[in-house]
């Protein structure tokens, strides 16, 4: 078969230079996009780090927090699935997981704040509270998810029930909540509007089974309006700040606020 009629044809004179001044151009523009290019990651490179990463990044991800927070707000609510979408996660991350299970007589939350109060809690004082439940996606930051049906309580009734989250009675709630994990090697913090979301729950069971050594028995965090780090399993120890609390991702470049 012939070639098409248009590819066949030898060019004019004046398509042969124009299509020459127009590849010259092309060439001039992408060397130059290419030294700028180079220049700007050079310049971004020299910049000062802010928490792992340059501050001009670090402005960028600063911005879009502001986004988020003004879009979502406390309202908007992660998507909720049907009970039969939910599957088993991959155990994912152990920092600061221990790989005994964990004696529910012996162990403890411990609660405290900025205002230098505090308190232990057993397993049974957080089951105690209105149990809720939900089936959400956890996303992880690598590129994977998995919908998952959770069971616990609240955060904010729990954070109610401590009477440690405000600085004194009929003040504000402090800013921040930090869990941690008993050896401290996994930690994470997080803003009070996300901390008393509907939907952050202190989950103690997973797909309706008491959560296993892996997935953060006895006490783990589930916080569908954010990314699966920020999701800390193994909790042992939440406090209430006054400043923003250390965040093991956070520190190593990943956004501190890490909102969908
Ligand atoms: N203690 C602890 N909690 C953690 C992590 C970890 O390394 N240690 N990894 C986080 C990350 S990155 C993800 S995606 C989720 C995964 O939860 P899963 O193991 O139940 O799937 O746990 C989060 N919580
Ligand atoms: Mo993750």
């Amino acid at each position: 078969m012939n070639p098409p009629k248009h590819l066949a044809e030898p060019l004019d004179e004046e398509t042969r230079r124009d299509l020459a001044r127009k590849s010259r151009r092309g060439f001039a523009l992408w060397i130059g996009g290419l030294v700028t290019g180079v220049a700007g990651i050079r310049w971004l490179a020299t910049q000062s780090n802010e928490a792992g990463i340059p501050w001009p990044l670090r402005r960028v991800l600063e911005f879009n927090e502001q986004v988020a927070t003004k879009l979502i707000g406390t309202q908007g609510r992660a998507t909720e699935f049907p009970m039969n979408a939910a599957g088993e996660p991959r155990v994912n991350g152990r920092f600061g997981l221990k790989e005994q299970p964990i004696d529910q007589e012996t162990w403890r939350l411990r609660v405290q704040n900025d205002a230098g109060r505090s308190a232990e809690f057993r397993l049974a004082d957080i089951q105690n509270l209105p149990r809720h439940e939900h089936v959400t996606e956890l996303k992880c930051i690598e590129g994977w998810s998995q919908i998952v049906h959770w069971s616990g309580c609240r955060l904010s009734d729990f954070l109610d029930h401590t009477g440690l989250a405000r600085q004194g009675a009929g003040q504000d709630l402090f800013p921040y909540v930090g869990l941690t994990t008993s050896d401290g090697a996994y930690y994470v913090g997080l803003d009070m509007p996300s901390a008393m979301h509907p939907q952050t729950l202190l989950a103690y069971e997973m797909n309706g089974k008491p959560l296993t050594p892996g997935h953060g028995a006895p006490l783990r965090l589930v916080i569908p309006v954010k990314y699966g780090i920020k999701n800390i399993k193994g909790i042992a120890t939440i406090s209430l700040s006054q400043q923003r609390p250390a965040d093991y991702w956070a520190e190593r470049g990943y956004d501190w606020f890490a909102g969908l």
